[in-house]
Parts: structure tokens; sequence; C-alpha cells
């Protein structure tokens, strides 16, 4: 199938002071579009061209990691735009918040496993909130792997490469995970992929 790169679901600037529209616009308009061009050409004419996003993700990832390695960062990051939005953060929808205290101890040991999952990704990578045999997991994972190849369902991952929050943050990424659990997560969508 072919794919396109998704508008971004709110405004350049409507994360700001969080993370600034030219953040947004470097690393939706170059970083997301430059996953996309790549993936498409190295899929070109191959098996890979008439498969799901998912399954392009789940086969390269043993088969061939160039290509993963593009496929994976196209397909996080068109979640990463959905899991923010303006006024983020707060609240937990019911059901998800539940399992989050029966699975991982309560919201703030959590929260707390989260970001530091995201700064202890040595270099490039993400952190997760991911649902694997029934059970949520935090996971942290190197540069464009995401917990699909792990046979997981991603339910919520954060960016930790320097072109997420350099611009914003400088090189405080323990600042910008706090920032970005805090006052931007998107926890109807999260909540949205848990009970789908
Ligand atoms: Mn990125």
């Amino acid at each position: 199938m072919a794919f396109t790169l998704p508008d971004l679901p709110y405004a350049y600037d409507a994360l700001s002071p969080h993370m600034s529209a030219e953040t947004l616009e470097f690393h939706h308009d170059k970083h997301h579009n430059a996953y996309l061009v790549a993936m498409t050409g190295m899929i070109e004419g191959t098996e890979y061209e008439s498969m799901s996003l998912e399954d392009i993700c789940t086969k390269s990832f043993k088969e061939n990691p160039k290509l993963f390695n593009q496929a994976g960062q196209f397909y996080n990051h068109i979640h990463f735009w959905k899991w923010m939005k303006p006024n983020g953060g707060g609240a937990i929808p019911g059901a998800l918040e539940a399992k989050i205290n029966e699975d991982l101890g309560g919201v703030d040991a959590f929260r707390t496993a989260f970001i530091q999952a995201g700064v202890t990704q040595f270099g490039s990578g993400w952190a997760w909130l991911a649902l694997k045999g029934g059970k949520l997991e935090v996971m942290q994972t190197p540069n464009g792997e995401n917990p699909l190849v792990h046979g997981a369902k991603p339910l919520l991952g954060v960016d930790v490469w320097e072109h997420s929050y350099y611009i914003d943050f400088r090189n405080a990424r323990p600042k910008y995970l706090e920032t970005w659990f805090d006052n931007l997560v998107n926890w109807d969508y999260v909540a949205e992929l848990y009970e789908g």
C-alpha cells in the first residue's frame, strides 16, 4: 500500500511552550517525512509493498534491519503526534488508571518508571507503555525499535532522540520527559488504544 505523511492533529504552535513550533516543523516535516521517503524507496517492487505498516515493521525487524530503521520510525511517529495534545497530561481515564494501579504499582510509580526508561535509553530511542500478554509494561527501545517487534501493543511512546527536544530543552532530557508527561500526553488516545 502507498503510505502518506499524516498531518499533525493540531497547529504547529499548539503545544507551545512545552514543545515549540520550530521543533514540530523540523520533527514532523523533515524527520518524519524522511523516514517515509526512505521506507517508500526501499519497499517499492518488493513483497513489503502490499503489507500493512505493522507487518512491514515486524517482518523487516527480523529480515531487513535497514528497512526496519525507517519503517519503525515512520510507524512510531504516526502515533507520537497523536500521543500529544494541547493541555494534555492530567487525569488518566478510569479503566486504564485501574490497570496501571494493578500492574505498575500506581500512577506515580508508573510516571517515575516511564521517565526513567526515557532518561536511561542511551542515545536515540523510545520509552513506552505497552500491553503484553494482558499486562502493562514500561519498556525502552533503541532507535526505531518498538513494542510491536517484541509481541506487545504500544499504548504510549515518547521519542528521546535529541531532535525531539534539543531546540526546547537543549541537553535536559529529564526535564523534557517530565514536561512531556505532565503537560502533553493525550490520555484519551492512550485509553482508546488500551480498550481497542
Ligand atoms: Mn523523532
